[in-house]
C-alpha cells in the first residue's frame, strides 16, 4: 500500500527543472573549488580573529611583518571569489530541495530531513559569511551587531555544516569528479533531459571567469599592479602620503586643538610616569621601518615609518621591554579602535614603533599625527591613530 499523504513540497515539482546543466558533474566541479576557497577563508579568518584577541596563549608572531597582508588578503580575495560560485553552485542544486524523499519510511523522513536541515544550515551561514564580509570590505557597517563576533561564530556553523555536507555526498562527488563532466547518466535526475543554454564545460568556463573577474576587480585593494583595474578594490586610490586612510582626523572628532601644541603623551609603569611632548619624542633616537598598513577589510599598502622605538619608550619609566601594554588614543568616540592590548612580544620588536613621520614627511592628521602605533604582522585595526597614553599592564 502506498500512502496518501502529501509528500510533495509547496512549489515547482522536480519534473519542472529539465536542464542537464543541473547535475552532479558540474555540481561537484564547482563545490570543489568552493570548498578550497572556503576552506582558505575559514583558515585565514581563524588566524585574523586569533590575532586580535587581548590574550594570546600562544604569542602570535611579529615575522614575517607581511604575514598578516597575505593571510588578510587571501581572506578578502577567497571569500570574493567564492561569491559566483555559490551562486552558480545554488543555481545548480536548488531543484533538489523540491524532491519528495525517496520513502514514507520515519527513517527516511528523519535522514532526508536532517540533510535538509543541514543543508539550510550551510546555506544560510555560507551566505550570512559572504554577505557580511562583502559589505565589510565595502566598509559598509550596516550591521547592527558586533560584526567580528557574528562573522567568527557564524563561520562555525558554515564550517561545520560544510564538513557534514560533504560527508554525506562524498560517494556522489568521487564519481562526479571521477566521470566525465558530459556524462549524463549517473547520478543525474530522472528529468534532466535538456540540454540546456549551454554546455556543461561552457558553464564550468563562465563561472571560472566570472570567479577570477570578482578577484581581479577586488584584489588591487592589497595588490599593487592590480590597483588600476580593481574598479571595486574601493580604497585602492591614494590616500594622503600614498596611504589608504580608514578613518579621518575629523571622522575621529579631532582638530587642531587635541592634535597641537598642547598634545601629550603620557607613559606609565606602576607609579612611574613620564608626560612627552612631540618634541620631546622628536628629539629621541630616531629609526625608520619600513612596514605594512594592513586592514582587516582587505586592503594593505607599505610605509616607511619613522619614529622612536616602542622599548626606548618604555625604558624611561623603567619598565622592561617585554612587556603588555594598554596603548589608547586620543580619540573620544570609541570603544573601538581607541583601546588596545600590545602583546610582549610586539612591545619587545624593534620595529614596533610610535611612528611621527610616514614617506620621509611629519604624519598625515589622517595618519595619526601627532604619534601613533605601528608594529610589523599586526591587522590594521589595531595600529592606533592618535596616541595619548602607553600603559604597563600591571
Ligand atoms: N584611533 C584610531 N586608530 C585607528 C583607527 C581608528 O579609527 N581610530 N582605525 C584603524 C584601522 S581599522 C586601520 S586599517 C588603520 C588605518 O590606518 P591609516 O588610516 O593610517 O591607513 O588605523 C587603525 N587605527
Ligand atoms: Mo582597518
Amino acid at each position: 500500500m502506498t500512502s496518501t499523504l502529501p509528500t510533495q513540497l509547496p512549489g515547482p515539482t522536480p519534473e519542472h527543472f529539465t536542464s542537464r546543466l543541473r547535475s552532479p558533474a558540474v555540481a561537484a566541479r564547482v563545490g570543489l573549488w568552493l570548498g578550497l576557497s572556503f576552506g582558505v577563508c575559514f583558515l585565514t579568518g581563524l588566524l585574523s580573529h586569533y590575532a586580535q584577541n587581548t590574550s594570546q596563549p600562544i604569542p602570535f608572531p611579529t615575522s614575517p611583518s607581511w604575514g598578516y597582508r597575505v593571510t588578510q588578503g587571501l581572506h578578502v580575495i577567497t571569500g570574493t571569489a567564492a561569491v559566483p560560485l555559490l551562486l552558480v553552485k545554488l543555481w545548480t542544486v536548488y531543484p533538489r530541495l523540491f524532491e519528495r524523499p525517496p520513502s514514507l519510511r520515519v527513517r527516511q523522513l528523519l535522514v532526508t530531513g536532517l540533510e535538509r536541515v543541514s543543508i539550510l544550515a550551510l546555506v544560510a551561514s555560507s551566505i550570512f559569511m559572504l554577505v557580511s564580509g562583502l559589505t565589510n570590505t565595502a566598509s559598509w557597517y550596516v550591521w547592527h551587531f558586533g560584526f567580528r563576533a557574528a562573522h567568527y561564530g557564524v563561520a562555525w556553523v558554515a564550517i561545520g555544516s560544510l564538513l557534514v555536507h560533504i560527508a554525506v555526498k562524498l560517494p556522489v562527488i568521487r564519481e562526479a569528479l571521477l566521470g566525465d563532466v558530459d556524462d549524463t547518466h549517473s547520478h543525474d535526475r530522472a528529468t534532466a533531459v535538456d540540454q540546456g543554454v549551454m554546455s556543461r564545460r561552457a558553464l564550468l568556463r563562465t563561472t571560472w571567469l566570472a570567479s577570477g573577474t570578482a578577484v581581479v576587480l577586488t584584489a588591487g585593494a592589497t595588490v599593487p599592479w592590480l590597483r588600476t583595474v580593481s574598479v571595486f578594490g574601493i580604497r585602492s586610490g591614494d590616500g594622503p602620503q600614498g596611504i589608504p586612510v580608514n578613518r579621518t582626523a575629523r571622522a575621529a572628532g579631532l582638530g587642531d586643538d587635541e592634535l597641537g601644541d598642547s598634545w601629550r603623551l603620557t607613559v606609565t609603569n606602576g607609579d612611574q610616569s613620564v608626560s612627552l611632548s612631540r618634541a620631546d619624542l622628536a628629539g629621541m633616537t630616531q629609526r625608520t621601518e619600513t612596514l605594512p598598513i594592513a586592514c582587516v577589510e582587505g586592503w594593505s599598502a607599505n610605509g616607511d615609518w619613522t619614529g622612536v622605538r616602542m622599548s626606548d619608550v618604555l625604558a624611561l619609566v623603567g619598565a622592561d621591554p617585554e612587556s603588555d601594554v594598554t596603548v589608547s588614543s586620543i580619540q573620544q568616540n570609541g570603544p573601538y579602535y581607541t583601546v588596545n592590548t600590545l602583546q610582549k612580544n610586539f612591545t619587545g620588536d624593534d620595529r614596533t614603533l610610535l611612528a611621527l613621520r610616514l614617506n620621509g614627511k611629519e604624519l598625515d592628521p589622517d595618519h595619526g599625527y601627532p604619534c601613533r602605533l605601528i608594529a610589523p604582522n599586526r591587522p590594521g585595526v589595531l595600529q592606533t591613530k592618535w596616541l595619548g597614553s602607553i600603559e604597563v599592564q600591571a
